[in-house]
């Protein structure tokens, strides 16, 4: 039995994360597999969106700490061979991805959520950093993440105390997007992924470039950067079917060419 589903419907590869009895938590043979399914939906032309989510009351608890406890494996070399790769494979996709946020995301696993382009959660899901309260510091990219998403002192509180978020704070301070009723995150997560998956495929990849460029560029070399991508975008097919439609008062049916 796999600890990761993978289920396709319209254009939405939706990964489920499948190990409830532990809350998801995130063993060697989960990380490796959820990297290959990343590359996976990376490659595959007809993911045109995908959606993050855990089985069960939990989004993902992080590392799994039973397997971590009494192995001999320096945290580092765990870092540079599974987690980074799993968090660049994330923010490199160049597919929107939604996290569904349908219960606790903890540690490494927040860190997972704050990855993603964007993030549902349903009522009675929590946030927690976790990391200080094993005597760790924030890895997966939180300490980047979560600073650009809510502002530095923000993180700080989060980071230092480990404090549950609750649904509500996290939608006033920017970590959640949409909260729905508890049970419908991951619905509500592929309906807007549909619409993601309608979209302009190049357009979004490059969108999705075009914000990780600005998030470490200058205002100058960001005006640069979006000219190229707009020289790219401009000159594809589906921009010219998206004048088409506009002009014929129809929707556009984008091909990602
Ligand atoms: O180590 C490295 O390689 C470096 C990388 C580190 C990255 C990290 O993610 S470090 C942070 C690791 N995560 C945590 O510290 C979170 C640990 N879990 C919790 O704090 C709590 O479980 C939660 C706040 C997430 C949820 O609390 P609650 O009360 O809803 O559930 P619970 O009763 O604590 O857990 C339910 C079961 O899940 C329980 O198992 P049992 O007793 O029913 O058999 C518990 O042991 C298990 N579980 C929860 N989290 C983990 C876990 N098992 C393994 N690993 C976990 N992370």
């Amino acid at each position: 039995m796999s600890v990761l589903r993978v289920e396709d419907a319209a254009g939405v590869r939706t990964l489920t994360l499948d190990r409830p009895e532990a809350l998801n938590a995130l063993d060697r043979e989960l990380k490796e597999v959820l990297l290959a399914a990343i590359r996976g939906a990376a490659r595959d032309a007809h993911v045109r969106a995908v959606v993050l989510t855990g089985a069960g009351r939990a989004f993902c608890a992080g590392q799994d700490l039973r397997e971590r406890e009494g192995s001999p494996a320096s945290l580092a070399e765990e870092l540079q061979e599974r987690y980074i790769p799993l968090v660049l494979a994330l923010r490199r996709l160049e597919k929107p991805i939604i996290a569904a946020v349908n219960g606790v995301a903890a540690g490494a696993g927040l860190s997972l959520a704050l990855a993603c382009d964007l993030r549902v959660m349903a009522e009675g899901a929590t946030l927690v950093a976790a990391f200080g309260r094993i005597g760790l510091v924030p890895d997966s990219g939180m300490s980047w993440f979560l600073p650009r998403l809510v502002g530095p002192a923000r993180a700080a509180e989060m980071l230092m105390l480990s404090d549950p978020i609750d649904a509500a704070r996290a939608e006033r301070i920017g970590l959640a997007d949409r909260v729905v009723p508890a049970g419908a995150a991951v619905t509500e997560a592929q309906a807007l992924a549909a619409r993601l998956a309608d979209g302009a495929p190049l357009a979004q990849a490059l969108t999705r470039r075009a914000l990780a460029y600005a998030q470490e560029h200058d205002l100058e070399a960001t005006l640069e950067f979006e000219t190229q991508l707009q020289d790219v975008a401009g000159r594809s097919a589906d921009h010219a079917e998206g004048l088409r439609a506009f002009v014929e008062k129809r929707p556009p049916r984008f091909t990602g060419e």
